[in-house]
């Protein structure tokens, strides 16, 4: 096992990553901007290096820093958490090259599936299915036309380097598509600097539904069930849970299966999840991403399994002992993002917490960074806290949810709590009944 470990990250999942760590007797050390010296994940570390000024370009995302301060401090390996770094290619392959663990997935596999038209042929190729669309990029608007015409209309034409809702826009008829398909081009080599895009018809009502998976790198991988993110605005989550509402007993079944399966033909490594499109029944791939993600912690609490420990395990080289078996999903759980940000304008709140009391009892949990007194600095995500809540039935875990909210102070910065309180007692929610569009109908947008 490995003796340190360094966080290339800050924030909850800096602290998340280090929470792990310290329950494996690993020495954690921290990485921080200027701008973070404050911050809980830098005080919790055995060690801290500052990397660099506020702007993440020059901290967080400086590749030479972060090996620098693994060089320093004499880590075995970097996790890279969430965001940042945790999905370049390049940089799992620097992190290998100067002799540390990458905690991942191996470099190969974090760029195939950056590549969403790549990943969307190896996805089809090992047995999931797709929304229907372009075999690959489009480069000939005739021939764009035709594919259009045979997929019907409305056609959602997307990057091929986006992925999170970047890069994409919807052609309702023949007659709007060359202006889709050259705005599309055109952002697409602007943000990404490669033009390539590609046509999937647009589904009008889905919701998003992910499956979290685990790899050994041999083969053998298991699936944890999915996560429901539908309720999301501008493509940020703001409510996710674990299991779907819309989803019965065997059909969750046999979607895990088949994500696992697949993932498992490609001896995957570590933590990743398969993104779907659920509508009418059907599930649609669209994306994978290679790193643990934000809403890890919902599954979790309904597994009873910490994915960052195996992730640790997993990179570490030690034997993957968990079954598909000993993977048994109880009750259900729900988490908030709570970000700094005012409840209903949705502006910026960073700055000083002047009180603060997280909620508690059973079966809830806060992954937070906040303490009285810290500073919430400007420059960074304005996610503060995940307040995740674990009960037995989903109607228990929305009453659970709120008493918690109610009890969670955060004094001195605007949040958005006074949101996630209407939002969980509005009665679509409490029916499970929304798609990825709820939420902005909701709110007006
Ligand atoms: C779509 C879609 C409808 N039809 N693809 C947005 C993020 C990126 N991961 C894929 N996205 C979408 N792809 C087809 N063919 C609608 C979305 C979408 C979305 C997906 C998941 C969660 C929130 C979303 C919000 C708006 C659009």
């Amino acid at each position: 096992m490995f003796e340190k470990v360094l966080i290339a990250n800050r924030g909850e999942i800096a602290l998340r990553v280090h929470r792990a760590c310290r329950e494996m007797g690993i020495e954690t050390v921290a990485v921080h901007s200027t701008a973070d010296s404050d911050a809980m994940h830098v005080r919790l570390a055995d060690e801290s290096v500052c990397i660099g000024p506020p702007a993440s370009r020059d901290s967080y995302l400086n590749m030479q820093a972060i090996l620098s301060a693994a060089r320093i401090s004499g880590a075995d390996a970097i996790h890279p958490g969430v965001g940042f770094l945790s999905e370049n290619a390049a940089f799992a392959e620097m992190v290998e090259e100067h002799g540390y663990v990458f905690i991942g997935p191996t470099p190969e596999h974090i760029r195939l599936m950056g590549d969403k038209i790549a990943a969307k042929e190896a996805i089809q190729e090992l047995g999931l299915s797709v929304v229907p669309g372009s075999d690959g990029p489009v480069t000939d608007d005739a021939e764009a036309a035709r594919i259009a015409q045979d997929i019907g209309y409305p056609v959602l034409v997307k990057a091929a380097a986006g992925g999170g809702g970047r890069g994409m826009k919807v052609a309702e008829a023949p007659d709007e598509l060359p202006d889709v398909l050259a705005h599309c081009r055109n952002e697409a080599a602007a943000s990404f600097g490669d033009d390539a895009v590609y046509i999937e018809k647009y589904l009008g009502h889905p919701r998003h539904i992910e499956i979290q998976l685990l790899g050994d790198g041999a083969g053998k991988v298991l699936h944890f069930g999915e996560r429901d993110c539908s309720i999301q605005r501008r493509h940020q989550k703001v409510i996710e849970e674990a299991p779907s509402p819309a989803l019965d007993v065997a059909t969750r079944a046999e979607i895990g299966a088949r994500a696992a399966e697949a993932v498992g033909k490609i001896s995957y490594r570590g933590a990743g999840t398969i993104e779907f499109l659920y509508e009418d029944g059907d599930f649609h791939f669209i994306e994978m991403n290679t790193r643990l993600q934000v809403e890890h912690p919902i599954s979790e609490m309904i597994s009873g399994i910490d994915l960052v420990r195996e992730q640790i395990k997993i990179a570490a080289g030690e034997p993957m002992t968990l079954s598909q078996s000993d993977i048994v999903l109880s009750g259900h759980a729900i988490e908030c993002r709570v970000v700094a940000e005012h409840p209903d304008t949705f502006a910026p709140s960073p700055g000083k917490v002047t009180e603060y009391h997280a909620p508690g009892g059973l079966g809830v949990r806060v992954d937070s960074q906040l303490y009285s007194g810290y500073a919430v600095p400007p420059h960074y995500d304005s996610l503060v806290s995940k307040l995740v809540v674990h009960a037995d039935s989903r109607a228990e875990c929305i009453m659970r949810l709120n008493r918690a909210l109610d009890e969670y102070v955060i004094g001195g910065i605007e949040t958005t709590i006074p949101l996630h309180q209407r939002l969980i007692l509005e009665q679509d929610f409490l029916n499970g009944d929304y798609d990825i569009h709820w939420l902005e109908t909701y709110l007006g947008l």
